[in-house]
């Protein structure tokens, strides 16, 4: 393959304006503002509105919009800045509880044939339930029982106990689980980020000695490029548009790297500036690169070769405030143009361009999300765009920097309050000194760890804080398998998922219902992806006669269960107030988290936001590492051991989000920007198809290297030619990937799969 290989991208699919079902060609706009009005002028308007104006935090992306200053107020003070994917999260909290009654006349075994969407609408989790072993039904159960049963399952050897969480809850729920567990001895803190941002965590600390962003929202607007590598903020991240579309307005560039032209990153128009931007839409890529899947760090490296041999690369800052510079120079040198345009796909004279744009732009910020992180090389590729950014000085000045894209709304609050395999030494010494005695030094379970770990027999309790461990995982028979294997699971929730129907143990599985951000009886705080943290309110829940409990209650209570009075009082960790004075004192830059209560003063988190080039290493400079070019082949046919079939074609399958899902909760069936009107599609180049005999709309066989999924219908898309795009969590069934080198991050942006037919 080289660089020709652009020419078979193909376009949209030819556009017909009459038909309603054509995919639109600009993000966001005026079905959005049609949503909105749907809904907040339905009967569940009222609640909805209390929602959006209750001060606490967007549940929904990590940009981290709302709280104190108001549900539509961004950090720097800017109104208007909530999207339509706010207002599907707040839909989905406010709706009906399940009835009292429902599991009397439900199996598991029926519950078990309920699709995302299905399970999600049943309705709020409301009464506490069991499934014991042998028994066909969850039950009611009372909270005596629960803390029996919790309290037996986590009174054993600690290595035998693990946790898994997602990144809704709040940082109070986070700081006291991961205290109760290392209190405990075990340091299994598995955490949704596993699967998401901990290659960019584990590269951007390696590097800067900081493993979150470096740029703060008011720094983005100063940027005059941007490069938005792997994401596709126009769904996922949608207020981030709006500083795309400013940016541009003030004459920026906007630099996509994507192997899908994703329509809303080509033109989005924003309610926020109904006049200018809403009808016409604005353009947001400058350019548009569609690489190979998985060749994200060739690329950068072909931008540094550019940049070396255009002479633009700024030696002064590499020489002062950089280590390792001249190997990572040296190699983009004398890695040919050959190596790198097979690898990645993208012609040298686009790499070129590319690389004058950010020559060019005298200050840049380079973003990205799951396309970089969610790879074998995940490391590597967030260490090959912050080599591009070092060697043009685009680090430790207001407007330039590294700035991951990151997922829930406070799963970096969770890594934050030490919810990770790997604990910070520093929070590990106050910890230790918060106890009164060493932790246990044994290595925790990361996600993946603790599926094998469950699969071998070595876990015996677990317990879930929210999330689907089940639905977000790849290889669905195994992690039912294994987590069949547990004794006890405990899953804490809001509304129920597959993983509360299809993740069963063997003796219990109990699901707590709890509150929500905003029904909490006291304050919390969350961390958006710009180390911004938020303050919530207390709020109240809709649901009448429910018996639910608030997380950190239920946490707390527990630990006592467990431990006691020792080493700590447990039960007066109960409010929240004394929680945040202990997290000031524990983690490093929260120390305005002591006052929060009395002054509400959100804040920006200290030590985070590098603004001048000196980073927390021990020299105080940015550590480079050279990032080899990975190789990327894919399997044969015949490697798949299908052997009856007619057609059929090898492909790199990108697995993520549709428009309307929040991972795995599944919101609408259909995906309109990408045409797929329901879940069982396969997005793919109409050139690929054609190769082997397919058509549109023509139904297929999807297989990996763990099963199969038949019945899938084909869609043509502006994918690049070589990859494919199925929709999580569904496809988690077909394939066991590989997992990144360093830590362990499933690369479910490069699945091989065959395509086929048999007749
Ligand atoms: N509405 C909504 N918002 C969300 C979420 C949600 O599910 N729904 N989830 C939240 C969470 S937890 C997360 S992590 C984020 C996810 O946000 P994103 O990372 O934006 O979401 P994904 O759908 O996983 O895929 C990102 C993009 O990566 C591209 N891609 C795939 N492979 C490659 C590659 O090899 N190279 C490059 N350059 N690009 C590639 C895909 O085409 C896709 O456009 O969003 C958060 N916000
Ligand atoms: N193939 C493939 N798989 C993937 C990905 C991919 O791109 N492709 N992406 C991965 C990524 S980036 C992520 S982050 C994971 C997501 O994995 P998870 O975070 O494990 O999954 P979610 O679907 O976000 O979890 C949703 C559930 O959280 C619960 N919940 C919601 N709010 C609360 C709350 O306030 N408290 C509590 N206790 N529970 C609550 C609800 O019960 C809801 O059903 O999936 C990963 N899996
Ligand atoms: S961009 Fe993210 S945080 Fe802001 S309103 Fe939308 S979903 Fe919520
Ligand atoms: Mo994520």
């Amino acid at each position: 393959m080289d660089g020709n290989d652009q020419q078979q991208i193909q376009p949209n699919p030819p556009s017909n304006s009459q038909n309603e079902n054509h995919p639109p060609d600009i993000g966001g706009g005026l079905p959005v503002i049609k949503y909105w009005a749907e809904h907040t002028l339905s009967p569940e308007g009222f609640k909805l509105w209390k929602t959006l104006l209750h001060k606490s935090a967007c549940l929904s992306c990590s940009w981290g919009t709302g709280g104190q200053k108001g549900g539509f107020t961004d950090e720097e003070g800017e109104k208007l800045q909530r999207c339509m994917k706010s207002v599907e999260a707040i839909l989905a909290e406010i709706q009906p509880a399940i009835s009292k009654h429902f599991f009397e006349q439900q199996s598991i075994e029926q519950l078990q044939q309920l699709t995302s969407l299905e399970a999600d609408r049943l309705g709020r989790w409301s009464f506490p339930v069991i499934l014991s072993q042998g028994s066909t039904h969850y039950q009611k159960i009372s909270w005596d029982e629960i803390y029996q049963i919790a309290e037996t399952a986590f009174k054993i050897t600690p290595e035998r106990v693990a946790s898994y969480s997602s990144g809704r809850s709040s940082n109070e729920a986070a700081f006291l689980l991961q205290l109760m567990m290392r209190a405990l001895g075990s340091n299994n803190l598995a955490d949704c980020s596993d699967l998401c941002h901990a290659p960019s965590t584990f590269g951007l600390k390696q590097i800067f000695g900081t493993g979150t962003s470096i740029v703060s929202l008011k720094g983005l607007k100063q940027s005059d490029c941007v490069v938005l590598a792997g994401s596709n903020a126009s769904s996922n991240h949608p207020r981030l548009m709006n500083e795309l579309i400013k940016l541009r307005e003030r004459g920026g560039k906007v630099i996509a790297i994507n192997p899908i032209k994703e329509t809303g990153l080509v033109k989005f128009a924003s309610p926020a500036f109904p006049i200018k931007s809403l009808l016409t839409g604005s353009e947001i890529a400058s350019v548009y690169l569609q690489p190979i899947p998985g060749s994200d760090a060739a690329l950068f490296v072909g931008i540094q070769k550019s940049l070396i041999e255009q002479d633009k690369i700024d030696r002064e800052f590499l020489q002062a405030y950089t280590e390792n510079w001249s190997e990572v120079i040296d190699y983009a040198r004398s890695t040919t143009w050959e190596e790198i345009t097979t690898t990645c796909g993208i012609a040298q004279t686009e790499i070129e361009t590319v690389a004058g744009i950010i020559a060019s732009s005298p200050k840049v910020v380079f973003a990205w999300a799951m396309g970089i992180t969610q790879q074998q090389n995940g490391v590597d590729n967030v260490s090959s765009i912050a080599n591009t950014a070092l060697i043009t000085g685009n680090v430790g000045k207001l407007g330039t920097g590294l700035m991951p894209v990151r997922g829930h709304s406070n799963v970096q609050g969770f890594g934050s309050m030490g919810v990770t395999v790997r604990l910070k030494q520093e929070i590990q010494q106050s910890l230790e000194k918060l106890l009164g005695y060493s932790l246990s030094r044994v290595p925790g379970y990361d996600t993946q760890a603790l599926i094998e770990a469950a699969d071998a027999g070595k876990v015996d309790t677990l317990i879930c804080v929210g999330g689907n461990l089940y639905g977000a995982n790849p290889n669905s028979h195994k992690v039912k398998r294994a987590l069949g294997k547990i004794n006890t699971i405990i899953y804490l929730a809001t509304k129920p998922n597959l993983g509360h129907f299809h993740g069963l143990a063997q003796q219990h599985t109990i699901i707590i219902p709890v509150l929500n951000r905003f029904e909490n009886p006291h304050k919390t705080t969350v961390e958006s992806g710009n180390n911004f943290v938020r303050l919530n309110s207390e709020g109240q829940t809709h649901l009448k006669n429910a018996d639910l409990i608030a997380e950190v209650d239920f946490i707390t209570e527990l630990a006592h269960r467990i431990h006691g009075e020792h080493p700590i009082n447990w039960r007066k960790l109960q409010d929240t107030k004394y929680v945040r004075q202990l997290i000031a004192q524990t983690i490093p830059g929260f120390e305005k988290m002591h006052d929060i209560d009395e002054t509400e003063e959100e804040f920006t988190i200290g030590g985070r936001i590098i603004n001048r080039p000196h980073f927390p290493t021990p020299s105080g400079k940015a550590i480079m590492f050279v990032n080899p070019l990975p190789q990327l082949t894919l399997p044969q046919p015949v490697d798949f051991g299908v052997s009856n079939y007619t057609s059929g074609i090898v492909l790199a399958l990108m697995t993520g989000r549709s428009y309307a899902q929040h991972n795995t909760v599944v919101y609408k069936i259909n995906d309109k920007y990408r045409g797929m009107t329901h879940r069982h599609c396969i997005l793919m180049n109409r050139s690929d198809a054609e190769s082997v005999g397919l058509q549109e709309h023509q139904r297929v066989t999807v297989r990996g290297n763990a099963s199969q999924l038949e019945n899938i219908e084909i869609i043509y898309g502006a994918v690049r030619s070589g990859a494919a795009l199925m929709f999580y969590p569904e496809v988690n069934v077909i394939f066991n990937p590989p997992k990144e080198t360093r830590c362990g991050t499933p690369a479910f942006k490069r699945v091989p799969v065959l395509v086929y037919t048999t007749s």
